[in-house]
């Protein structure tokens, strides 16, 4: 490599989390292909591949534009020999043969199609496909199946939530929160988080943190939101989750995963949408067609306001973006980051050996 190529090589930062991405990715032909890669490593429980290729596509999607040679490619952080061969073969043919299989695959095509139901992981799609059940209809015509509550609005709303919701869909819902918020205590801060915050105009849902300027305030809520709501007809399921702050740090506490523990309910709302009343053509009145709702995914965290930064960080996302937050803290500061605290390792454990 010549003293240029160095040079370009540092302009891409390794972690995530140091590299600027715009919001119109110029290589999603690069990136789609390594995604797929990434959902069947995973699919396969094999989560160090899948992350491989998800790192090698958010270095992609860094890039102000197309990659168009193989040595753009050599000077990029991040890239595997795997990744690297997808995006060489891309380049080379226009696709590549391996990703054309993959999305070819019977068990790719039903995990992902499984996966896609609230609330369905990879195990419980994983053991559908082993029972040799394949689609919706399958799923739905079961007897011997017994699924969550959540699987079963999952199933039943499954057209509505996959399609995308538009910014304005979130604005509207979050209005409707902010004014029933504040009809129990006002001055709640409502702020729309996820893909919305980054600036995307539509996404797979609402993301919504819900706080008050006033620490303990916000305390109970949360069900008065959802109940008020609930009696307007305006959710079609919720799952309401206590904080769960406490517990977690609590010497006999279970919990191992990096979720985070704040009051929150993931909920199913019925948006009420124009009908499609000028529809050219609609003779046929059937239900479906005079459908004036929409089923919605709607995240709602509730979070003290003395966590708030964090849980808005944390909410704010991209997953991956918050991983690569997260190892950097803890790589290069020695710090622990999550959606409650950021705070010193070093200090924790000199605390801890004093006391
Ligand atoms: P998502 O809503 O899953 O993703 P998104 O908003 O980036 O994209 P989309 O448009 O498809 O909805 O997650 C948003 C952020 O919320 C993400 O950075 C991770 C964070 N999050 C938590 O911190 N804890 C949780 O339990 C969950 C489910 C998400
Ligand atoms: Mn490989
Ligand atoms: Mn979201
Ligand atoms: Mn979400």
């Amino acid at each position: 490599h010549s003293d240029v190529d160095v040079v370009v090589a540092s302009l891409v930062p390794a972690y995530g989390c140091q590299r600027r991405t715009p919001l119109t990715n110029k290589n999603c032909i690069f990136t789609d292909a390594l995604e797929t890669l990434s959902k069947e490593a995973s699919f396969c429980g094999s989560d160090g591949r899948s992350l491989a290729f998800i790192r090698a596509a958010s270095v992609l999607r860094s890039l102000p534009s197309t990659l168009t040679t193989i040595e753009e490619l050599n000077r990029l952080p991040g890239f595997g020999e795997h990744s690297k061969r997808v995006v060489q073969e891309i380049l080379e043919d226009g696709f590549s043969a391996e990703v054309e299989r993959v999305t070819q695959k019977e068990k790719y095509q039903t995990m992902k199609l499984f996966t896609n139901i609230f609330g369905v992981g990879m195990k419980t799609a994983n053991r559908w496909y082993q029972e040799g059940l394949r689609s919706l209809g399958d799923l739905r015509n079961s007897q011997k199946l017994k699924l969550s509550k959540q699987q079963e609005a999952g199933l039943q709303h499954y057209e509505d939530l996959n399609m995308p919701v538009s910014r304005a869909e979130a604005d509207l819902i979050a209005k409707m929160v902010e004014e029933v918020a504040h009809s129990f205590l006002p001055g709640t801060i409502i702020t729309l988080a996820g893909g919305f915050r980054r600036g995307k105009l539509s996404g797979h849902d609402v993301d919504i943190l819900i706080t008050h300027a006033q620490e303990g305030r916000e305390e109970g809520l949360l069900s008065k939101v959802i109940g008020q709501l609930q009696s307007q007809g305006l959710i079609l399921y919720h799952d309401l989750k206590r904080n769960s702050y406490h517990d977690a740090f609590s010497p006999d506490s279970k919990s191992t995963s990096n979720m985070d523990h704040f009051e929150r309910s993931f909920s199913i709302f019925r948006l009420k949408v124009a009908s499609h009343i000028g529809d050219i053509g609609a003779r046929d009145h059937s239900p479906e067609s005079s459908k004036d709702w929409k089923a919605v995914r709607v995240d709602l965290v509730v979070t003290p306001i003395s966590q708030y930064p964090y849980a808005l960080l944390g909410w704010t996302g991209s997953k991956h973006f918050e991983r690569e937050l997260r190892r950097f803290s803890c790589n290069e500061k020695k710090m622990v980051l999550n959606s409650h605290a950021l705070y010193d390792t070093v200090e924790v454990q000199v605390a801890i050996s004093q006391s």
